[in-house]
């Protein structure tokens, strides 16, 4: 939701006289709480006569933009007041309005239109705000026809349906929601917008209708309002309503502004613990997680320092080789990269990780850096301030760069570079994949050429597999007790087809080292490094 601060418009009283008195202070004292609330824009008023607004919209302007840098809506039906203003503002600037009155569409349009500015359509005309859905529409579209002629994108039209009181018009919310519908099933660019609190002008306790107002009409298409930012309640439902839509991809908007103490239940104090996530959620959120540091191959399985698993990992530049402010220079990168990924910024990350793998630097360092992102993460999910969305987010941020990387990391290595070949498969009746995959992440990054057959693997494939692929290691992987009768036969049957030569591993949940020996395999792994270790002990001999 684009919030545009509405404090700022001469037709209140003590703005009226800040403008008056040229009080700044009053004024930049207005623009900081509404930014800090979250204002996106600001609009302003001048609100004064029209000799006298042009003047007073540049002292506003300039006023303004001394203390806070988001851009401004120009809220004026002066074509004088626009352009001065329009001269005035160092950022691109949005008009509030153009309507479909002769006199806006003469000299309002032709200003927005030149500066290609964002622009506020009202619904409303020479004969004023119409009663029915069909002519507030109708308005809107033959505005449309003429900001298109102009050059105006959709994307830059911000439509106010119009919202007058519910308590003169008891149709009011329905025709503002429908008008909104209607215009965005014909126009799925443009955007909404609208004077939110006059729903409920004349009422009492008129942020509740003011609530009620916005949550159906964020439904029907609302992503924009002039309102009070600092109106409490309004923000926690503008966000959770978002939220609860679906409009709002892995709470990002709506756990930050938590954070930030933009939002919060009115019974919650400030600061008190949200209650903790369930188990079930956790499970689901950590898997997500474990899968993506282990395909990051930056999961700590096993005890062992991690540069126990990396002589195998090619590719890396020792430090030392670097010049000196070289290497500061990249430590900087890095340090914004992992500030990046805790912060959550897929985009940055995206385009960090992308220039450092172009740039030829070292792609171990991103997994380093990933690491140290994720125990930052795992620190501000215990102090609960994230929570379990940013630990699926962060998984899903890890898994692009171990995308990103893993190319990386093989082409040094080449396939003639390869170890050795492993097939890797959960057997019949199984259909258990985290572990199995972790398993095939780590050896394919540990230099192993590994064929996965997935899961529920008949027995008779894992044969077929093994004669065309020739494997020095088996590895069979089986959440259940289920498994133990399926991992005995298939072992069997390989070793019945091609004798002696292969070495057999199992894992999974229900597996240890009796169940290994009663399937006839070689050996138990704990987890996904253990099976890497006896690889390198079966196929390269020793202490590897
Ligand atoms: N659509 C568009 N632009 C608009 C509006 C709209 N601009 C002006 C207005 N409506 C939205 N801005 C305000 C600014 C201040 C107040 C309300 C809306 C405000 N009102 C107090 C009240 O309503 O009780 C009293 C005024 C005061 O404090 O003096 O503060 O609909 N496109």
């Amino acid at each position: 939701m684009l919030v545009i601060g509405e404090k700022i418009n001469g037709t209140r009283s003590e703005v009226a006289q800040a403008i008056q008195a040229r009080d700044s202070q009053m004024i930049q004292h207005l623009a900081l709480s509404q930014v800090a609330a979250g204002a996106g824009y600001l609009d302003v008023n001048a609100g004064t006569h029209p000799k006298q607004e042009p003047e007073d919209m540049v002292w506003l302007i300039n006023t303004i933009q001394d203390v806070v840098d988001v851009p401004l809506c120009l809220d004026s039906a002066n074509p004088e007041a626009l352009k001065a203003g329009l001269a005035a503002v160092n950022k691109p600037p949005m008009i509030n309005s153009l309507s479909g009155e002769k006199a806006r569409i003469e000299g309002v349009l032709p200003l927005a239109c030149e500066h290609k500015t964002r622009l506020i359509v009202l619904a409303l005309d020479d004969n004023g705000i119409p009663k029915t859905v069909e002519d507030r529409v109708a308005i809107v579209e033959r505005l449309v026809k003429m900001t298109r002629q102009g050059g105006l994108p959709d994307d830059y039209l911000y439509v106010d349906p119009l919202v007058i009181t519910i308590a003169t018009d008891n149709a009011s919310g329905r025709t503002a929601f429908e008008t909104i519908r209607r215009i965005k099933a014909r126009y799925p660019e443009i955007h909404f917008t609208c004077g939110l609190s006059n729903i409920s002008f004349g009422q009492p306790s008129r942020t509740l209708i003011n609530q009620a107002f916005a949550a159906l009409a964020i439904q029907a298409g609302l992503d924009s309002a002039i309102v009070d930012p600092e109106e409490k309640g309004l923000r926690n439902i503008i966000y959770s309503a978002e939220l609860v839509l679906g409009l709002d991809p892995h709470c990002k908007n709506y756990n930050k502004a938590h954070r930030n103490g933009l939002v919060g239940a009115p019974t919650q104090k400030a600061g008190e613990p949200a209650p903790a996530a369930s188990d079930s959620q956790l499970v689901g959120a950590l898997k997500g997680l474990v899968s993506a540091m282990a395909s990051a191959g930056i999961l700590d399985l096993s005890a062992a320092p991690a540069s126990d698993a990396a002589p195998a990992l090619t590719g890396s530049i020792p430090a030392a080789q670097a010049a000196p402010s070289q290497a500061s220079a990249d430590d900087d990168r890095i340090k914004g990269m992992i500030e990046a990924m805790v912060a959550m910024d897929e985009e940055k990350v995206d385009a960090m990780v992308k220039e450092w793998l172009d740039d030829g630097k070292d792609p171990l360092r991103l997994l380093d850096a990933s690491r140290d992102a994720m125990v930052e993460v795992g620190r501000l999910f215990d102090a609960k301030e994230y929570f379990v969305p940013e630990l699926i987010l962060a998984g899903e941020i890890l898994s692009a760069i171990s995308t990103a990387v893993k190319p990386y990391l093989k082409s040094d290595a080449g396939d003639s570079a390869k170890k050795g070949r492993v097939i890797i498969a959960t057997v019949e009746g199984d259909i258990h994949d985290i572990g199995k995959d972790i398993v095939v992440t780590m050896l394919d990054i540990n230099g192993y050429d590994v064929l996965d057959l997935g899961v529920d693997v008949p027995v008779a494939k894992v044969v077929e597999a093994a004669k065309e692929f020739k494997p020095q290691v088996i590895g069979l992987s089986g959440f259940l007790t289920l498994a133990y009768d399926p991992m005995k036969f298939t072992i069997t049957a390989v070793k019945e087809a091609m004798g002696n030569g292969i070495h057999y591993m199992i894992g999974g949940g229900q597996m240890d080292d009796e169940v290994a020996k009663y399937v006839g395999a070689d050996a138990f792994g704990k987890d996904a490094m253990e099976a890497v270790k006896l690889c390198d002990k079966w196929i390269l001999g020793g202490n590897a």
